[in-house]
């Protein structure tokens, strides 16, 4: 598989002394050229899920750069599995994984998904029935390496994946939980005809409030086997 090193890199290696948290900061995919995900500014987290920075990262300069689309995409055929490989990551930042993607309705090298509901949601992991989390306690028995798979029937076309840690370490109270997205660019092909209805789709932000389940939660002291994972259904 080919691996490639994310544009991002050049932009964090500037942002060492950066308080620690993390990123992805590789893909690998059937054929994927540099400059696929949208700049993030640097590896810290959105906590006000209200602002434009849930959607692509952008905590330090009001979701501008997390969203700006990157010059190019990967080429992935539909029903594959991506790796995305994550930084380092605290092991006290427990929480869900989370995948969506979002059709372009044109060219994605210059699209803005703004504030329409044009998410759906692809894969979730949370917590598992004997306790342990998707970040960190599955992500760092894979070696940082969280895969998902392309929908096999999803319709060819041009799509962001949107992927987050949503880490829970301070969520006993609003704001508080740490959203942690990157958002990827890539040409799905094949003959698939699928796209989830208006229904299944959501805003980001708006996705994710105050009170959506899962966004308040105490890791400390609730120990229910049963993590609500924010957002829709897959
Ligand atoms: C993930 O990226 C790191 C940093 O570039 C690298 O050392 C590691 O080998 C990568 N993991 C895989 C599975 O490619
Ligand atoms: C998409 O936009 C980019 C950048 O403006 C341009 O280079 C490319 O030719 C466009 N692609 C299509 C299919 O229009
Ligand atoms: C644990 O979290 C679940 C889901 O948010 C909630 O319904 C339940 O009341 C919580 N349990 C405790 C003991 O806080
Ligand atoms: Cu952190």
């Amino acid at each position: 598989m080919f691996k490639l090193h994310l544009a991002a890199l050049s932009i964090f290696s500037a942002l060492a002394s950066v308080r620690g948290h993390g990123y992805v900061q590789q893909i690998t995919a059937g054929s994927a050229p540099q400059r696929i995900v949208r700049a993030i500014p640097g590896n810290g987290p959105i906590t006000d899920l209200s602002l434009i920075d849930v959607q692509c990262n952008g905590y330090t300069d009001g979701g501008v750069l997390g969203s700006t689309p990157a010059p190019l995409f990967a080429t992935v055929a539909a029903g594959t599995t991506l790796g995305l490989n994550w930084t380092t990551w605290p092991d006290s930042h427990v929480g869900p994984m989370i995948t969506y993607m979002a059709l372009a309705p044109k060219n994605i090298t210059t699209w803005l998904p703004g504030t329409s509901a044009v998410w759906f949601k692809v894969a979730q992991s949370g917590k598992t029935a004997a306790g342990l989390w998707a970040s960190t306690d599955l992500l760092t028995a894979s070696n940082s390496i969280y895969s998902f798979t392309i929908p096999a029937k999803l319709k060819a076309g041009q799509y962001i994946i949107r992927h987050e840690i949503i880490a829970l370490h301070s969520a006993t109270t609003y704001p508080g939980a740490q959203v942690y997205p990157s958002c990827i660019q890539v040409q799905v092909t094949g003959s698939g005809t699928s796209v989830p209805p208006a229904s299944a789709m959501v805003a980001f932000p708006g996705a994710y409030t105050a009170t959506t389940p899962g966004i308040v939660f105490n890791v400390y002291t609730n120990t229910s086997a049963v993590y609500p994972i924010p957002g829709p259904a897959v």
